[in-house]
């Protein structure tokens, strides 16, 4: 007697997936040779069938249409990031940020920004950060820091959804994830104070259940390439410009030099940040020489 069931990958170990099947039971599968050949890996997230033999061993015999996967190592089917900035240790960065933000519109997940640390910090220099940080609540970002309730975030994920961490090592990702979820017992680094930035303590992608769905911690998206994204697709990524966008003269202003620019415009009242504009001619060099910059490696 052979029993078969669907369940979501939660974690990849040693060539084993541990499957969380439907009715909560979490099973451990071996992937079925055919992926081999047909070249398909499954990655934690994805929606899979599985088949458990009569001596009770359980195998991945198949893939679920994905939505999408992102990251290195990857999590599938991801509906909605969020992504943990540190105010301090590693240092606050708001290039850093915004590559996330374009990154992650591009690939049509959601955000939503936490900012860690904030308690490292003499509260003058928080002020300048959560100045900075109320622009993208304007834009339309939800943003979390230490004055937020972030109880409120688990019953945002709904049924079926998966949200992953994101955010450079030692921002304070699994520290987040122990917060929302007591009994997650992840792992966390130390601060390190000479090298300003984490040393990769997570090492695996692993699903969580939180909310009504699941929640990834993961080990960042250190290595974010932007140079697949088409150099006049990238102004669609930055929200705020793409809503300035139907206002300016030309249809598919890149917002340079052109006349009539309406994001130039807002550019010059102060109402689009300058270093969210200085940011989007950095990528715009980044993409057309086809390299990531020096600051990043
Ligand atoms: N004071 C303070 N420390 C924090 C906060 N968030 C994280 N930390 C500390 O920062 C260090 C790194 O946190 P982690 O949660 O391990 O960072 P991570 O993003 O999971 O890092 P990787 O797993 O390497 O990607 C730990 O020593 C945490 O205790 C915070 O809000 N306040
Ligand atoms: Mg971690
Ligand atoms: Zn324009």
């Amino acid at each position: 007697m052979t029993k078969q069931a669907e369940g979501t990958v939660i974690s990849l170990i040693a060539g084993f997936y541990d499957v969380e099947l439907d009715n909560g039971e979490i099973i451990r599968t071996r992937a079925r040779g055919a992926f081999r050949q047909k070249k398909q890996k499954p990655a934690v997230g994805d929606h899979v069938e599985v088949k458990i033999d009569d001596k009770g061993i359980g195998y991945l015999v198949k893939i679920l249409p994905r939505v999408n996967r992102i990251g290195r190592p990857a999590v599938a089917n991801v509906s909605h990031v969020l992504l943990v900035i540190s105010a301090v240790q590693p240092d606050f960065s708001l290039q850093l940020l915004d590559r996330f933000l374009t990154f992650f519109s591009w690939q049509k997940v959601a955000v939503t920004i936490y900012l860690s640390k904030s308690d490292l910090l003499p509260t003058e220099k928080l002020k300048t950060i959560q100045e900075e940080l109320n622009y993208y609540r304007e834009i339309g970002y939800q943003v979390f820091d230490n004055e937020n309730d972030i109880q409120k975030i688990p019953s945002q994920i709904k049924k079926g959804q998966i949200w992953t961490l994101a955010g450079q090592s030692g921002a304070g990702k699994s520290t987040l994830l122990n917060k929302l979820k007591k009994d997650a017992n992840q792992e966390t680094g130390e601060i390190s104070m000479s090298l300003n930035r984490g040393k990769h303590t997570t090492r695996a992608v692993k699903l969580f259940k939180l909310g009504d769905g699941f929640l990834a911690d993961t080990p960042g998206f250190s290595s974010i390439d932007l140079t697949p994204i088409k150099i006049n697709e990238l102004c669609n990524y930055f929200v705020e410009f793409k809503r300035a966008s139907v206002k300016c003269k030309f249809r598919g202003c890149q917002h340079l030099q052109e006349p009539g620019c309406e994001v130039k415009k807002l550019l010059e009242e102060g109402k689009i940040a300058q270093s969210r504009y200085d940011d989007y001619l950095a990528m715009r060099t980044e993409i057309s020489e086809g390299r990531i910059p020096e600051y990043l490696k």
